[in-house]
């Protein structure tokens, strides 16, 4: 049994400050450092977005932020500009201990397919390349932590546990955006999956 810890997504914009700030992003970074030792793999994910994104509301006339929109994929909320490749929001939070990181996932780079799981665009099909690196190292379990859990976090563990891995989120060291009941949703779903909640 091997273990590796999913870092999603705990980016300056994510943070307070930042574009699509979630309440109290900063606050997990330092006890999330010092957790990665505990695991034989240390995964970060980064949302990487090029300007223009079709999951931005600037990209979409006459729409706003937080809409939802039908996509070819399905519906898909509008998000306000954040993590556009290369920007100071896009940088992980400084204090994050990158060191660590055997991995870095970049998601979202995709201009029409938003990405919000670490393993597949929203479209649900195409992947990420994340389960490869992960069966590949003889990986089995995955603790999950980072920023949104109601959105990133919550996707990357169903589909995780859709693939077979044995799953844990530790909700103590993950924030949430929490939109129109989603971060209840969300719980919900994650529990309903089988995702061992902390
Ligand atoms: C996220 C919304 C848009 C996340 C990323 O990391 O949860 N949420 N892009
Ligand atoms: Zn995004």
């Amino acid at each position: 049994m091997s273990s590796a810890l999913i870092v999603i997504d705990v980016q300056n914009d994510f943070c307070p400050g930042g574009a699509l700030a979630v309440p109290e992003g900063d606050q997990i970074v330092a006890p999330i450092n010092d957790l990665m030792s505990a695991f034989d793999a240390v995964v970060l994910t980064q949302d990487w977005h090029p300007a223009a994104h079709s999951s931005f509301a600037s990209s979409h006339a006459g729409k706003s932020a937080y809409e939802l929109v039908e996509m070819p994929y399905g519906p898909q909320v509008l998000w306000p500009d954040h993590c556009v490749q290369s920007s100071q929001g896009a940088e992980f939070h400084a204090a994050l201990n990158v060191t660590r990181a055997g991995l870095i996932i970049r998601k979202g780079f995709n201009p029409a397919i938003d990405s919000y799981s670490a393993f597949f665009e929203n479209d649900q099909s195409t992947p990420t390349g994340l389960e490869g690196y992960l069966r590949t190292r003889g990986i089995t379990d995955l603790t999950m932590v980072g920023l949104a859990t109601d959105f990133c976090v919550n996707y990357s563990a169903l589909d995780a546990v859709r693939l077979g891995f044995d799953v844990r989120v530790r909700m103590d060291l993950c924030r949430a955006i929490d939109l129109d009941g989603s971060l209840s949703a969300a719980t919900e779903a994650m529990r309903a999956a089988g995702v061992a909640l902390a």
